[in-house]
């Protein structure tokens, strides 16, 4: 009787002893996970022009002196009352040929910070022309939620199409 005291007694430390044990690894394996917070900041690092078309919607070429355009871009943003603002407006590219491509246009103001991801963005090429009435050549519309995964890794470009262009974002996440 005695020995089979000392036994329960046992038996019970022993219980003790591995819910313990169990306790302190959940402990340990939770310390070890890593803390996964989403990003809240997307910054765009290059803006890089991937194609155009050589031609206007009427078919003719954007300048009626030369064959090839003199594209800048417009990064702009769709303000809370509906009005634009430009946040970037880069220099151009005189005459500049598909061979040329893909072309990144430099800007003092990348790398640029976004934090709304639902606000509407857009992002527009054109070409210069001295006389003043610069050609719009295309523009993308996108938010930066369409760009968000739903789980994995965030993208670290973004590819921007239209029927006549094309532009690649070179982007990271803060
Ligand atoms: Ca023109
Ligand atoms: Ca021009």
């Amino acid at each position: 009787m005695k020995n089979a005291r000392i036994l329960l007694i046992n038996f019970i430390l022993v219980l003790f002893a591995s819910a313990l044990f169990t306790m302190n690894s959940c402990e340990k394996a939770s310390d070890q996970e890593p803390v996964v917070e989403k990003p809240t900041i997307m910054v765009i690092d290059k803006i890089i022009l991937k194609s155009f078309s050589l031609f206007n919607p009427n078919g003719n070429r954007w300048d009626d002196w030369t064959n090839y355009p003199d594209p800048y871009v417009v990064f702009c943003e769709e303000a809370s009352d509906g009005s634009l603002n430009i946040l970037i407006e880069t220099g151009r590219y005189d005459e500049l040929k598909l061979s040329d491509l893909p072309i990144n246009y430099t800007n003092s103001k990348l790398p640029l910070s976004l934090t709304n991801f639902n606000r509407n963005l857009g992002i527009g090429l054109f070409d210069y022309d001295s006389d003043g009435g610069d050609d719009f050549m295309f523009e993308v519309e996108f938010k930066i939620s369409d760009f968000v995964p739903y789980s994995g890794e965030y993208p670290t470009e973004i590819q921007l199409y239209a029927d006549t262009g094309a532009f690649t974002l070179e982007i990271h996440w803060k």
